[in-house]
């Protein structure tokens, strides 16, 4: 297993759709040329932000296989195959390690809430073994998936079993249960942060990695962030998460991953509306989103942060 730690920011990439709600992958190689020229170090793909929970396991597939080719080894890809069946998941790890994947990642199934850590590490177990040459990174964000384990004590116990467990896709905002994560047996984990509201104080804790969907559209802005942080720079490096997350909160104002893809088409990448239940801006919301961005300055400092 490559034992190699993911860093840097990487994209949650957004899948395209087309008018009618179908998966276009055609705009998926100058997407992916596009957020590596602005830093983007990996890409997470059919996670939360690429609606991977949406679509059918065909177009899971395509997608992944859609990104590897377009990412040509240049940046790792981590597929994310989680599922209600498990049977299911264990179908799309499998076919992301055929298709040249670097990196395996699952959410839990979540309709049975998941309640203890035995549990968990049996589910994680299955979907893992199914790509165990691939390191695998269990996706944990338990605001969508509502099982509230322990997650140190998953990390603790679940090597064991999953000897591919690298870490975590750690989308949660406890930046001292991150640090645990992160020191546990002398900090064999890697564990890739998730929440870029928090990009700033994930780094201080000793973030490596961060995985987001913000990144698509502003990762010079972050990557500013970190550099400022670098340099002992922390009142540069504030107000720079602080634009950030005005950003966010902007956005916010309206269904997140559908505003999310109002810009990214601003930028040039039709990627269409969300899958239901997300739905799509109409089009006086992403005139309303556009006249907001551009009044907090979104277009110039996403892209060059100005001092
Ligand atoms: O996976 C993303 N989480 C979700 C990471 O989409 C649920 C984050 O990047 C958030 O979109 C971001 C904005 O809240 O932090």
């Amino acid at each position: 297993m490559n034992k190699k730690q993911l860093t840097g920011l990487i994209a949650a990439t957004y899948t395209p759709l087309d008018g009618q709600g179908n998966l276009d992958t055609t705009i998926i190689p100058p997407m992916v040329d596009h957020l590596l020229q602005s830093g983007i170090a990996g890409l997470y793909v059919c996670g939360s932000t690429g609606e991977g929970i949406s679509l059918t396991s065909d177009e899971r597939k395509a997608v992944a296989q859609a990104f590897v080719e377009a990412a040509r080894g240049r940046v790792p890809v981590i597929v994310q195959v989680g599922h209600n069946s498990l049977a299911e998941a264990r179908q799309l790890a499998a076919h992301a390690k055929q298709i040249g994947a670097d990196v395996v990642s699952a959410t839990c199934p979540s309709y049975f809430k998941i309640t203890d850590v035995g549990t968990l590490i049996d589910c994680m177990a299955q979907i893992a073994g199914a790509a165990a040459d691939l390191p695998f990174y269990y996706y944990h964000i338990p605001a969508l998936t509502g099982s509230t384990i322990d997650i140190v004590e998953f990390l603790q116990r679940g090597s064991d079993r999953i000897p591919n467990l690298a870490g975590l896709k750690y989308t949660d905002t406890q930046l001292h249960e991150f640090q645990e994560c992160l020191e546990l047996d002398d900090g064999r984990f890697d564990v890739v942060w998730g929440c870029d509201e928090m990009l700033l104080g994930a780094v201080a804790t000793g973030a490596r990695a961060a995985i987001g969907s913000t990144y698509n559209i502003a990762a010079p802005l972050y990557s500013q962030v970190i550099d400022a942080l670098q340099q002992n720079n922390l009142i540069e490096a504030r107000r720079l998460q602080s634009l950030a997350v005005t950003m966010i909160r902007t956005l916010k104002q309206f269904p997140f991953h559908a505003a999310m893809k109002a810009v990214l088409a601003m930028n040039g990448f039709k990627v269409g509306g969300c899958r239901l239940p997300q739905g799509r801006l109409t089009d006086t919301e992403v005139t309303e989103l556009k006249n907001e961005l551009q009044s907090i300055g979104f277009f110039e400092w996403s892209q060059a942060a100005s001092s």
